[in-house]
């Protein structure tokens, strides 16, 4: 019999859907654009049983794979877990056996030394298959199209690390996968390593190097000579994990950095550079990143103070909401530089913003067109409330160019999930196209995938595929071509 704990983690707009299914031709309002053929795959955290831990955090949910496929106008829905050895072992024993969030201290003895990824967090095709992430394990292979798991990956032997990133970048030069490993040796290790993967799936090349803490390190930056990384002092240690804290705590005393390694196959540690941000501050979400030379930009929202309530400041200072809110921001630095200070800090916006999406093909390039979600506190809500939800309110386009933005509101009764952008052809200029994203109705409880003109998101979906469930808040997702979905 399941209880899910009374928590606002998993009751209201947080509820578990827990939902596999299909739904061929879903309802249409507007006109899905006919050009349009292809498939967006996105994933959020859903567990499969009731935690063992009332406690425990969001991210530690199974990942549940939504894949809406688009072609001639029409839309089919399909939605699966990614069936991790977790959940295997999880489904065979009819109860959770995996304790709290990253911390294998509270397992069932019978689960000692699995892998404990929930592929929960990014979702992505690459070399014909769908690529499922979870940044504290290996990388979960899936078939993009029926969404069966193939299982982990070592890329046949070759990857030396024990962990994949969940924000790997296709190098649109190259077609290569750029991805990083943290933790890499095991839980509390401070190895870390940067990786290429063809465009056939083959691990090119690992570069291992060693980070300054132990710390959250989620996203990264691509540049065409550079993999850079934003490293905080979201920090963790086994003591967290013996007391039973939240796996992270921030540190607003020690300072934030930039590393920045060059992206060659013989390149190594020594040839990694470290820039010290002149404060203390929390990085999200990278938006793009590019070097002119030795110089480099990288584009991210950035916050006074800790942006996640659920990882505590470890001196006890309580959450401030509004020193939480990030700001797209573009950090500078250079390699030719004899010493660890930034170049340039520089704002680009007012909107606080998280979820920074581009026009991928012009990822590790000079750049214009971005979109990103924004928590407009303008807005009223009239959900139920919860940590995220309601907050994240509008969808917003910003021209890099002149800085202006253009942004959509849903509704006070609405919450909006990342957005991703689809080019209307393979040749069509930069930012030329439609950005989709799902918007939930927190009071109803459905959620429609909303399609715009990318590049006026004001005037609202030019279509809406609405769905008789709502999708609970998820994280990352992309899209992939009707080639690409059918391998080649
Ligand atoms: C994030 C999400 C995770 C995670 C670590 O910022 C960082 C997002 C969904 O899981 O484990
Ligand atoms: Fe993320």
């Amino acid at each position: 019999m399941a209880h899910f704990p009374n928590t606002f983690g998993f009751t209201g707009t947080l509820r578990p859907l827990r939902l596999q299914g299909d739904i061929h031709d879903v309802e249409i309002e507007g006109e899905v654009p006919a050009d349009l053929d292809g498939a967006f795959h996105r994933v959020h955290p859903d567990n499969q049983f009731a935690p063992k831990f009332e406690d425990d955090q969001f991210f530690n949910g199974d990942g549940m794979v939504s894949m809406f496929r688009v072609n001639d106008g029409k839309v089919d829905f399909r939605q699966r877990y990614a069936q991790t050895d977790k959940w295997k072992l999880e489904n065979k024993a009819g109860k959770s056996l995996f304790g709290m969030y990253r911390n294998h201290l509270t397992d069932d003895p019978s689960v000692e030394g699995q892998i404990r990824g929930t592929a929960n967090t990014n979702v992505l095709v690459h070399a014909g298959k769908l690529y499922a992430m979870k940044e504290d394990s290996p990388c979960l292979l899936m078939d993009p199209n029926t969404l069966e798991t193939h299982g982990y990956t070592d890329f046949g032997g070759r990857i030396d690390s024990k962990t994949f990133c969940a924000h790997p970048k296709i190098d649109p030069a190259t077609g290569n996968m750029c991805a990083f490993s943290y933790m890499s040796k095991g839980p509390m290790t401070h190895d870390m390593s940067y990786m290429e993967i063809s465009p056939t799936g083959e691990l090119l090349f690992e570069i291992p190097f060693q980070n300054k803490y132990l710390c959250m390190m989620h996203d990264f930056g691509v540049t065409e000579d550079y993999a850079v990384f934003s490293v905080m002092p979201l920090l963790t240690s086994m003591e967290r994990l013996e007391k039973r804290l939240p796996y992270f705590g921030f540190d607003t005393t020690q300072p934030v950095w930039l590393a920045v390694l060059p992206r060659q196959a013989g390149a190594t540690a020594a040839d990694m550079r470290w820039f010290k941000a002149p404060s203390n501050c929390f990085v999200g979400h990278v938006m793009n990143a590019f070097n002119e030379g030795t110089r480099i930009y990288f584009d991210h929202p950035v916050a006074a103070n800790n942006s996640f309530p659920f990882f505590p400041d470890i001196h006890g200072a309580p959450f401030d909401p509004i020193a939480g809110l990030g700001y797209l921001s573009r950090w500078s630095v250079d390699m030719a530089s004899n010493n660890d200070e930034f170049e340039s800090i520089e704002k680009l916006t007012n909107l606080a913003d998280e979820f920074p999406r581009i026009d991928d093909r012009y990822a590790t390039q000079a750049y214009r067109h971005g979109w990103m979600l924004v928590m407009d506190r303008e807005k009223p809500y009239e959900g139920p409330g919860g940590p995220f939800v309601g907050m994240i309110n509008s969808l917003a386009h910003i021209d890099l160019a002149t800085g202006s933005t253009k942004s959509w509101w849903p509704g006070p009764q609405c919450g909006i999930q990342e957005p991703c952008f689809v080019p209307k052809s393979a040749d069509a200029p930069e930012g030329e196209g439609y950005v989709i994203a799902l918007v939930d109705n927190h009071v109803t409880n459905y959620s429609e995938l909303c399609f715009f003109d990318a590049q006026h998101v004001d005037e609202g979906p030019i279509a809406r595929a609405k769905l008789p469930v709502r999708i609970r808040q998820g994280l990352h997702g992309n899209w992939s071509t009707g080639a690409q979905l059918a391998g080649i």
